[in-house]
């Protein structure tokens, strides 16, 4: 089995050959990224059943995927950093020492690729050549993962040229496990019931069995640019973090890029599109990534960032017109569509795409829909996988290699008490203290957990690849080498009143504290000293367009009470304990301070009373 004559590096071709001896695929094949390449691969997944096109004249160059019902989503618990010793993957993660982990493995990949083609996939996490973007290749059975991995990534023969005879890549194995026999039909969705999502962080390397879908499948997005990249990260004094970013102008064009960190399923792809309120004009936002950030300073010392991808691989459920206009944008052609509904005329829906469903919709269980059966048409996990070449809002520097200069970190979770609507951190250390402790509110159905407030530090819980400790040290360290570190801030789109209702409007509203939040960075805007670090008051706030927002709605919204900010730091208490060993010393004083300055007179901070 040769490999083309454009590839040049000796050590991946003996990879590609070893790997080949272990998982006995009928064929390998070098992908070359070319138009013609994906549009055979595409055909290939229409012939087998795997992928349906959509109607060309609705959406061109797009297709509607079903996965097995049993693989819909990243399986956290089957995820696995199995680094040399247990203490350096954390209390976070799951672990296996990593001999005992290969010799399962190898047990399930012998003869896996059977009866199928072995992809090699050459990408770019990043910008080609970038000096922040790194490379990676995935060998993969499936061609569903090739042609997304083209959106998602930069790939092909270019990245190989890029690497050279001997550059550095990190390897990312991946197989749906699913041999054929001789003559066995393939179904449209290959998987198997066992899965494993494997990191083997001293290596730099990934092994992935068993999953087709998502975050499992596509090796470049959560297993490569956060669970390796992190680990690559703290080691090389960079950051790898799951964050948006985007740029915000404003009407004299000044220019200024924040990356934001959510939990999933925290609105992260409508925050990085938001359109501002049309009264506030002359401020707009742009789009350079909907959920990862690589970082890493520069020689003057500023933080410069990129987003890894190329695409969005977005929730589609709640996505329209008028909660995310780009996205709907982005998605308008070239796109791939998983788990979403089929309409009669060879399009696709969602739940929330439109107010009500149109008639004769196909569930993405492939059975006629019913709207009584209470059963959703589209699985709530539906995802579109776009190039965010095709989004308007995209930011014309997205794919400069040098990175946009990071001048504020926000952080936000689910919070329905507790946490107001905006808030500055008095210092860098404060703001790392901020992240470290953000939680989140459980919204799945997971039985018992809705409303528990999850810890999940950076909203990095998942996606860690080492002990979540020293990556709050990480950060520590990155602050004291900045001479103008970013400021950090805090916001809370969730708070609710007394009958459970969002006080805050959200989407395009969020304009307002994003306003609030630049023009702290530039010394533009007011803020009083709270306890937990600076605020606006009404007045700093650009009311323009929503001026019946009243004041005491505001009010509700940016209260620190005291009696559940005690109960917030027994929350951060318990985290601390999980995490001791590693905890650095500055967050136990950090802690007690804050505890203290909860019992201070409010009028000590200058706020008005009521407010505490
Ligand atoms: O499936 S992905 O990991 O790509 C997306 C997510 O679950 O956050
Ligand atoms: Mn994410």
């Amino acid at each position: 089995m040769n490999h083309p004559k454009w590839v040049k590096h000796k050590e991946l071709i003996k990879w590609v050959e070893e790997t080949a001896a272990l998982t006995k695929p009928d064929n390998i094949e070098w992908v070359d990224g070319s138009q013609e390449e994906n549009d055979r691969l595409c055909q290939t997944l229409v012939d087998g059943g795997t992928f349906i096109k959509l109607n060309e004249k609705k959406r061109p160059g797009s297709f509607a995927a079903f996965s097995d019902p049993s693989d819909v989503a990243r399986v956290e618990d089957r995820t696995y950093i199995c680094s040399k010793r247990k203490d350096d993957a954390g209390p976070t993660n799951n672990w296996i020492d990593p001999n005992e982990m290969k010799n399962t493995l190898g047990k399930l990949y012998d003869g896996c690729m059977r009866g199928r083609t072995m992809y090699v996939i050459p990408f770019s996490m990043g910008p080609i050549g970038s000096p922040i973007s790194h490379i990676g290749v995935e060998l993969t059975d499936s061609a569903y993962v090739v042609v997304n991995m083209r959106i998602m990534t930069r790939m092909g023969k270019k990245v190989l040229e890029t690497l050279g005879a001997e550059g550095e890549y990190v390897k990312c194995l991946h197989s749906v496990g699913a041999p054929l026999e001789k003559g066995q039909k393939d179904v449209p969705w290959p998987c198997n019931k066992e899965k494993y999502i494997v990191h083997f962080p001293e290596e730099r390397s990934i092994m992935s069995f068993g999953s087709g879908y998502g975050g499992n499948a596509l090796l470049g997005k959560k297993c490569f640019a956060l669970r390796i990249a992190s680990t690559m990260a703290r080691d090389e004094g960079w950051l790898a973090e799951h964050m948006l970013i985007l740029g915000v102008e404003s009407p004299e064009k000044e220019k200024t890029y924040v990356a934001a960190a959510f939990p999933s399923a925290c609105g992260k792809t409508n925050f990085a599109m938001l359109i501002p309120p049309k009264e506030m004009e002359g401020w707009k936002v742009s789009t350079i990534g909907d959920d990862i950030a690589w970082i890493k300073k520069d020689k003057e010392g500023t933080l410069r960032a990129i987003n890894p991808e190329a695409g969005w691989f977005g929730v589609a459920p709640g996505t329209n017109d008028s909660s995310n206009p780009n996205a709907m944008a982005s998605v308008e052609k070239n796109s791939i569509f998983t788990n979403c509904a089929l309409t009669d005329d060879g399009d696709v829906w969602w739940e929330g795409k439109t107010k009500e469903p149109p008639a004769n919709l196909t569930t993405w269980r492939g059975e006629k829909y019913d709207p009584n059966s209470g059963k959703p048409a589209a699985h709530p996990n539906a995802r579109f996988t776009a190039p965010a070449s095709q989004c308007p809002s995209i930011d014309p520097k997205w794919e400069d290699p040098a990175g946009v200069p990071i001048s504020a970190f926000v952080f936000g979770g689910r919070r329905s008490t507790s946490v107001p609507l905006v808030y500055q951190s008095v210092n860098w250390n404060f703001g790392v203290y901020l992240a470290a402790t953000m939680g989140s509110e459980m919204t799945a159905a997971a039985a018992g957990t809705l409303g528990k407030v999850r810890r999940d530090p950076f909203a990095m819980l998942p996606f860690m690849g080492y002990h979540m400790g020293d990556h709050f040290n990480h950060w520590l360290q990155i602050g004291r080498e900045l001479p103008n570190p970013p400021r950090i801030f805090g916001v809370n789109w969730f708070r609710t009143d007394e009958n459970g209702k969002f006080i805050w409007p959200g989407f395009g509203e969020n304009m307002r504290v994003l306003k609030w939040i630049v023009q702290r960075v530039r010394g533009k805007a007011f803020a009083l000293e709270s306890p937990l670090g600076w605020m606006p008051r009404y007045e700093d706030i650009d009311w323009r367009g929503l001026e019946n927002f009243s004041e005491e709605e505001f009010n509700d919204l940016m209260t620190v009470d005291r009696e559940i900010w005690k109960e917030e730091l027994l929350g951060h208490e318990e985290l601390f304990s999980k995490l001791y060993d590693r905890l650095p010393k500055e967050f136990l004083f950090m802690r007690e301070l804050m505890r203290s300055s909860l019992w201070r007179s409010p009028k000590q901070w200058g706020m008005e009373p009521e407010r505490f």
